[in-house]
């Protein structure tokens, strides 16, 4: 028989795109099933052709799943994902919750496909999107030259906040398009946003960028940094990775933008660089610099791959590159990556 997959926060931005990726593998399972919260049950949604009636989340709405999607806030995913996984569904997470618990691998098939079938919670976490836009190119680099450490810069678009972030950052563009030379006087665009305009980010986004993603963590650092850090670590199965993060949003509608410097046990060169990115799974080499070919985050929006590019080898740090990477958050980040943890667990009960 097909197995039956249900999305779990079906009505989101990363739930379209859920719907549209399920859409374009449908003949791979059986019932497609949308549940969310009881606010959005009895909404009727698109997955393709078909018309499928959101159900509210309750038990029972797992009834007969074999595989889950969840994209939950946090503390949601908390209560409900123990109750689907302990009907027996495979639960793929999306939250934070789970990410680090020893119990629960932290799966991205280009690193660590293998971890996705010792899951003895029955739970598979998703990481987080910033992570997931650099373990591609990570993971290959890894195994060829041994990676030591890095440090990290990212670019993150206001899509990273969701719905929410994302009309705020347009909001923000339509009320200073009118404003003659905005941007030029100190607290001009302030003045001209007012308070209203600094949720979700703290501040105003347009025009601007915000060093600060994520919450507030001990000694200075956001959550958004310290995933980073661990989420790397656990993925790669490199527990001592040395890793430095400073995560800032920018106003971009998609695409998580990285600079990174990464130091390696053995020397690596471009050529060398080249040779193992270009070959590599999920990653799309984009480094013709002198023709304006690079990575960018509006290049990027849609596309299943991490596009990596701006490779040198690093003048003053042996066995050291810089490279700057770009991934659509929404996808890789959030979506695709779920998809297609989803399809190595499928494969696996498919052959059992
Ligand atoms: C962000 N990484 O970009 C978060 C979303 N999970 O805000």
């Amino acid at each position: 028989r097909k197995l039956n997959v249900a999305i779990v926060g079906a009505t989101g931005v990363v739930g379209s795109i859920m719907r549209r990726l399920i859409a374009e593998e449908r003949g791979n399972w059986g019932e497609v099933r949308l549940i969310a919260s009881a606010r959005s049950a009895g909404k009727v949604l698109s997955v393709g052709d078909e018309r499928i009636e959101v159900q509210a989340i309750s038990p029972e709405a797992f009834d007969g799943i074999d595989i889950a999607h969840f994209d939950l806030p946090d503390d949601v995913s908390a209560e409900w994902v123990p109750v689907a996984a302990a009907k027996g569904v495979v639960v793929i997470d999306k939250s934070a919750h789970y990410r680090m618990d020893p119990d629960v691998p932290l799966v991205c098939r280009e690193a660590n496909p293998e971890a996705a079938a010792v899951r003895p919670k029955g739970i598979i976490a998703n990481a987080n999107c910033t992570t997931l836009a650099l373990i591609p190119s990570l993971a290959a680099l890894n195994a060829e030259f041994g990676l030591v450490s890095m440090s990290v810069a990212s670019y993150q678009a206001a899509s990273g906040s969701g719905k929410e972030g994302l009309e705020a950052l347009y909001a923000q563009i339509q009320k200073l398009a009118g404003a003659d030379k905005i941007g030029t006087e100190l607290g001009d665009v302030r003045a001209v946003l007012g308070e209203d305009f600094n949720t979700p980010f703290g501040a105003p986004l347009a025009l601007n960028v915000v060093p600060k993603v994520g919450g507030w963590k001990e000694d200075g650092w956001t959550s958004e940094e310290l995933k980073v850090r661990n989420e790397s670590r656990k993925i790669l199965g490199l527990p001592d990775l040395k890793v430095a993060s400073t995560c800032v949003r920018v106003p971009v509608a998609v695409g998580h933008s990285q600079v990174v410097h990464a130091t390696f046990e053995r020397e690596v060169t471009v050529a060398d660089a080249h040779r193992v990115l270009a070959a590599a799974d999920g990653v799309d080499l984009v480094d013709d610099p002198a023709n304006m070919v690079f990575p960018m985050p509006i290049d990027s929006v849609g596309k299943g791959g991490t596009q990596i590019g701006r490779v040198r080898q690093s003048i003053d740090f042996p066995n050291s590159l810089e490279f700057f990477v770009v991934a659509d958050n929404l996808m890789k980040g959030a979506a695709l990556n779920s998809i297609e943890t989803a399809d190595l667990v499928r494969r696996e009960l498919e052959a059992a």
